[in-house]
């Protein structure tokens, strides 16, 4: 259902069901699975497609977004590279407690796959399916988003381009134009900046364990994950002052044998980095997620530090709920279902907040004057005995398992 109308001083209009602005993980998916429901969906990207894939983010997924890969068609090499993790190690002051997150939740597991890849597999089936992307797009702009007829505007390869259609999915990311199309004054908006950063460091090495590493010492927090059985990615926590050039791969090399119990800073394995980055870190809600036929999804309404691993795992579960709803005004003719989305995402959104502050909180170290409106020292000594108790008690490790592997999706009668 995709109208062309060439003319060459005019604007070029395209019609369809759904325009999604942001071609990151949250825009493919939803494209992916609105399509194979047939109904309609362009997508409008920023950067190029490449430039997407060099990003360098999430590695770990919740078996809700592992579902919804397999629904939408694109989970066959993830089963076949992906690899599936039964717990992860936390280290605290040079001791190691085993977190079996399998035995803990009754047999709920994680799939260690990178957000490259899967945006890869994404890429590829929309390829595929023939439907339309517009990457390389510039002066994105949304209208008319509370009325019944809203459109998109941007130009694409010189041409001025204006998407017709009912719906728009705001999968822009944290800096897109999509939330800020919400009038100020019908959002609010909370945020907590923390005062630190992870410097990331990718690696052809092999990983120093089977599983994931997060360690809470006295230098900052450490982070050892893997993309592949020769794929590393490593973190540590520096100041927000650091720049990338700051630190030569040696140091980092350094400073994460520091941080890592000493049976794994032993045989790690360094090399040449092939992506080193820093990513600061920040808690953030948009509430409501939507406004008239504009629905936000992803890190444009949200934002997790990454400890819990829950970012792309809640960009998944926004998808989920709106392709749910739209599919009911869609094939059911129930127009009015897409109001609810913003009021079922954000009740997991706020659950995945609140896990990934909490679990930054005690693994991190504040090196600020106050924190959470208390000295540094009295912070410290709450967060200890928090780790403490929840690391020596069987149901305390239940609660973190329980949180890590995600919370169940809501069903959408
Ligand atoms: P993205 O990935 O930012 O994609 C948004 C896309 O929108 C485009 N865009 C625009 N397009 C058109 N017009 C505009 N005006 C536009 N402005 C922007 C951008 O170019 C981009 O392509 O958001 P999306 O799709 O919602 O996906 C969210 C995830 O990327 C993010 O939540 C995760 O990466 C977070 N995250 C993790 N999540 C997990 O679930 N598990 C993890 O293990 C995990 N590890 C991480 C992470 C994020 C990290 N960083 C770098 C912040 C580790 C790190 C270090
Ligand atoms: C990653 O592999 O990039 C990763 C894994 C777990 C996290 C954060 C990042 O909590």
């Amino acid at each position: 259902m995709q109208l062309a109308e060439a003319q060459s001083n005019k604007p070029q209009i395209i019609k369809t069901h759904v325009a999604i602005i942001g071609g990151g993980p949250s825009g493919l998916l939803l494209g992916q699975l609105l399509s194979k429901k047939g109904i309609d969906n362009i997508i409008v990207e920023r950067v190029s497609g490449e430039y997407v894939l060099g990003r360098i983010r999430a590695g770990i997924l919740e078996q809700g977004l592992v579902s919804l890969l397999e629904e939408a068609g694109v989970s066959e090499r993830m089963k076949c590279e992906g690899q599936v993790h039964n717990g992860f190690d936390i280290g605290y002051y040079g001791k190691k407690f085993h977190i079996d997150i399998k035995a803990l939740t009754g047999g709920s597991t994680v799939m260690c796959y990178g957000q490259t890849e899967v945006t890869r597999d994404l890429m590829e089936a929309r390829a595929a399916s023939g439907l339309t992307t517009y990457y390389e797009s510039s002066d994105v702009a949304l209208h008319e988003v509370t009325t019944d007829t809203p459109y998109v505007t941007f130009t694409n390869n010189g041409q001025q381009m204006r998407i017709e259609c009912d719906y728009i999915a705001g999968c822009d990311g944290f800096h897109g134009v999509s939330r800020q199309t919400i009038p100020e004054d019908k959002r609010t908006e909370h945020e907590r900046v923390y005062p630190f950063g992870w410097l990331g460091l990718l690696s052809d090495t092999p990983p120093v364990a089977d599983e994931l590493i997060y360690c809470k010492t006295e230098r900052g927090f450490a982070l050892a994950s893997m993309r592949s059985p020769t794929r590393s990615r490593y973190y540590i926590q520096v100041p927000l002052s650091d720049k990338v050039e700051d630190w030569s791969d040696e140091a980092f090399w350094e400073e994460l044998k520091r941080r890592l119990p000493e049976d794994y800073a032993k045989r790690l394995v360094t090399g040449p980095s092939i992506e080193k980055s820093i990513a600061p870190l920040r808690s953030f809600v948009c509430e409501p997620m939507q406004w008239g036929n504009l629905f936000l999804v992803g890190d444009a309404a949200h934002i997790v530090p990454p400890t819990g691993a829950k970012g792309l795992n809640l960009a998944a579960s926004d998808v989920a709920t709106l392709y749910r709803l739209l599919t009911k005004a869609y094939q059911e003719g129930d127009k009015r279902a897409p109001e609810r989305y913003s009021e079922i995402a954000l009740r997991r959104v706020w659950h995945g907040e609140r896990y990934s502050w909490w679990l930054s909180n005690m693994l991190h170290d504040f090196d600020e004057g106050q924190v959470g409106g208390m000295e540094k020292a009295t912070f410290d000594s709450f967060m200890r005995s928090e780790l403490d108790f929840y690391l020596n008690h069987y149901e305390g490790q239940q609660v973190i398992a329980r949180q890590y592997v995600g919370m169940p999706y809501e069903d959408i009668a």
